[in-house]
């Protein structure tokens, strides 16, 4: 096959590289869901809680090298901002741009609907049944949810996010839902240990 053609060995190559770079990354992260697990004793109200934390962490140092990488500057309403957040914050970091819908008449709060698969629940199935503990309680992906605040907050922006659905619980959909409290002045956030 010649080096021009769309399937040459490079590109075989890239794909499966990413591939299996993905596959490692949601299987990483089933463990440490399931390690959580193990450490609090199926209390998934904590375990989403730890993940949160964990997300929020990641923010605080993530924004920087997504300004860095995408030379992004101020946006001036919240709509841009989720613009940003969807298009390009999602599509660098996790290869999807989830939908945003369902804006609240101040323009404040949004739902952003991810694409199926979910990077993070790919190859993730819960017990659910009607009365099971684990589906009712824990929002599996919910360390996006800490990431997006963390690096909101860094760019003064007090959030709250939550996810209201996932596929995985046997809902419709994945919807985030992303509410702007308040625009802060340069403060400096304290880490979540
Ligand atoms: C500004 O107004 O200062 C620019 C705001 C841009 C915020 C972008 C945040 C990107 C967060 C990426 C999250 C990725 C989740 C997987």
């Amino acid at each position: 096959m010649s080096k021009s053609s769309k399937y040459n060995g490079d590109d075989i190559w890239k794909n499966n590289v990413e591939k299996i770079n993905s596959e490692l990354f949601t299987l990483t992260y089933g463990s440490v869901v399931a390690q959580l697990c193990r450490d609090f004793n199926n209390n998934y109200h904590e375990v989403n809680n730890q993940l949160d934390k964990m997300g929020y962490n990641i923010g605080l140092r993530l924004i920087e090298e997504f300004l860095a990488k995408t030379g992004v500057r101020r946006c001036q309403t919240f709509r841009e901002t989720s613009e940003i957040i969807s298009k390009i914050g999602f599509k660098i970091f996790l290869n999807i741009v989830p939908t945003i819908e369902n804006w609240s008449s101040d323009n404040k709060t949004c739902s952003l609907i991810l694409p199926e698969p979910n990077p993070l629940t790919e190859f993730v199935e819960l017990p659910i049944t009607t009365d099971s503990k684990i589906s009712k309680e824990l929002w599996y992906s919910q360390i996006l949810c800490g990431v997006l605040r963390g690096a909101l907050q860094m760019v003064q922006l007090d959030v709250d996010v939550n996810f209201v659905k996932d596929v995985l619980r046997g809902d419709d959909r994945t919807e985030i839902r992303l509410k702007l409290n308040k625009v802060l002045k340069d403060e400096i956030p304290a880490g979540e240990d």
